[in-house]
């Protein structure tokens, strides 16, 4: 990464070109340019006066060393899971990747948590661009299957602060996001739940030896839950409603029913109990 600036009070353009003479760069004001160099030739700076002539000029170039981490997710540094990092922006445009292995199942966090205004960027470990967004600058996600995601940030705005990204592996997913692995749940019995990452569907599994009527309810602080319940042999719900006030259905006979629970703002987490009562 390198500098060139013109440093004398005189009004000036400072230009950079490569040795076949293709402009890089220029700029008027500020009278100073950043950029990282692809280029293994020498590259060549000019200085000229912004109208008339006769100043003096002080004009230098100074190398600032190497990009602390790479630009793209090919090229991303890999870290451990649950580590902070930190680096700079050390240009206009200098994004920062970082990479982690990840497991299946489980939901991580991905935080920049400096004052710093960023992009960030997740890609799983397929390849598949999660998100990229400006704000919030943390992402809650869930992994499908096990390998290596990558983590990206970008400046907003500007150059020349510093960053942080913050990796936590939250554990598995607490309930089956289908009806596949979904959990028991005994008549007359609460279970706990937590809606981890936003769209988390949570399954729970009842089963009844007879027509009866049941009444099915999910209780929060400060979040809230719409609730579904469906019979096995169907997709389309028996009932739905709010999480709070809960619904009421009738089972049409014996066998395996299923409950969903869902934040309501799909974007929404938190925690939950749920009960299903005869
Ligand atoms: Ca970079
Ligand atoms: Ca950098
Ligand atoms: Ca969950
Ligand atoms: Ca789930």
């Amino acid at each position: 990464i390198y500098r060139v600036e013109e440093t004398a009070p005189v009004d000036a353009w400072v230009r950079v070109f490569t040795a076949s003479t293709t402009l890089l760069a220029w700029t008027d004001t500020p009278e100073s340019f950043t950029w990282k160099s692809t280029e293994n030739d020498p590259v060549y700076f000019a200085v000229r006066q912004y109208s008339g002539f006769g100043g003096s000029f002080v004009a230098k170039a100074v190398d600032l060393g190497l990009d602390d981490f790479g630009d793209s997710p090919a090229s991303a540094t890999l870290v451990a899971m649950g580590s902070t990092t930190t680096g700079s922006f050390q240009f206009p445009n200098d994004w920062e990747f970082v990479s982690a292995p990840v497991v299946a199942g489980h939901v991580y966090r991905f935080v920049e948590s400096s004052p710093s205004d960023v992009w960030v960027r997740l890609e799983d470990e397929t390849g598949t661009v999660v998100t990229m967004q400006d704000t919030p600058e943390s992402v809650l996600w869930k992994a499908d299957g096990p390998g290596t995601a990558r983590f990206g940030i970008g400046p907003y705005a500007g150059f020349d602060r510093a960053w942080q990204i913050e990796l936590a592996d939250l554990g598995p997913d607490d309930h089956a996001d289908d009806r596949t692995g979904a959990t028991p749940l005994a008549v007359g019995t609460a279970a706990n739940g937590d809606l981890q990452f936003p769209g988390d569907p949570d399954y729970f599994k009842f089963t009844v030896t007879a027509s009866n009527t049941y009444a099915f309810q999910c209780l929060t602080t400060g979040l809230a839950t719409k609730v579904s319940v469906f019979s096995s042999g169907s997709t389309t719900a028996l009932a739905s409603g709010s999480g709070s006030a809960g619904v009421t259905f009738t089972v049409p006979g014996p066998g395996d029913y299923y409950l969903l629970v869902r934040a309501y703002n799909s974007g929404q987490t938190g925690t939950y109990t749920v009960l299903v009562r005869n």
